[in-house]
């Protein structure tokens, strides 16, 4: 389909044009499906014998259960987040962006791993498809809230506060199903709670805001983080933002 073809082409592009085999070995990989193209790509750098002298150096950080799959599937190397506490550069997915690089993620439930694999990467790039710039607020496209991870004991807490404290009207636990009969539960073993702001003018505040409540764990908006986005589009082509 012409959306996988836009996952591809950013995905593609974006470890092409920052992926320096010289330099950057412990490569952090992101959790959703756009993402699937990265580690296809970085598989491919490890089967070409012009590269695969440098590729069979990389280590790869996943950034939750499918991300690690990913890094086995395409035959890399894994690598966890506490042995390599700094990473080169992190290659994720967004579910949203603004024009300032800020973002919300959080859509597939991955959010924490993937803040701490971000933040600790001297460079993250977003991979995404046309769908996911919005060119104004965050908020704009994205409908289904900031996501945020939650230790299970507290989430009646936390969804008072937002109500309370914060004015969110709308905050609800992210069920599984129909997968599963009841919440979901993040690869640490905690709830997400999608809390609905409208458009966020000011999503370092509101992140701000939202990690104080008792019982968070993190927050799906990502700050000053990101240093550029692809965006594949329709036709094949990919837009880059910073
Ligand atoms: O949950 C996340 O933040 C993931 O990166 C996810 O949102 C990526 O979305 P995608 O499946 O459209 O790549």
């Amino acid at each position: 389909s012409t959306l996988e073809e836009a996952k591809r082409a950013a995905a593609y592009r974006a470890v092409d044009e920052n992926l320096d085999l010289q330099r950057h070995r412990v490569i952090g990989v992101g959790s959703g499906s756009t993402v699937i193209y990265v580690a296809e790509r970085l598989g491919q750098y490890l089967l070409d014998p012009k590269f695969s002298i440098f590729a069979s150096q990389f280590v790869c950080i996943p950034t939750g259960f499918q991300s690690k799959e990913l890094i086995l599937m395409n035959g890399l190397q894994l690598g966890s987040i506490d042995q390599y506490p700094t990473v080169d550069i992190v290659f994720d997915g967004a579910d949203e962006v603004d024009a300032n690089l800020q973002l919300i993620k959080g859509g597939g439930g991955c959010l924490f791993q993937e803040k701490l694999v971000s933040t600790s990467a001297a460079k993250f790039v977003v991979v995404a498809d046309y769908r996911k710039r919005s060119p104004k607020y965050l908020g704009t496209n994205w409908v289904k809230g900031v996501p945020i991870e939650v230790v299970p004991s507290g989430y009646v807490r936390v969804l008072k506060d937002l109500k309370v404290k914060l004015k969110c009207e709308n905050a609800v636990l992210r069920q599984g199903a129909p997968a599963k009969a009841g919440p979901v539960v993040t690869d640490n073993c905690n709830f997400i709670i999608d809390a609905h702001f409208g458009e966020i003018e000011d999503p370092a505040k509101l992140h701000q805001d939202i990690k104080m409540l008792v019982g968070v764990v993190e927050t799906g908006l990502f700050i000053d983080n990101a240093s550029k986005a692809y965006f594949g589009n329709p036709d094949g082509s990919v837009d880059l933002l910073g």
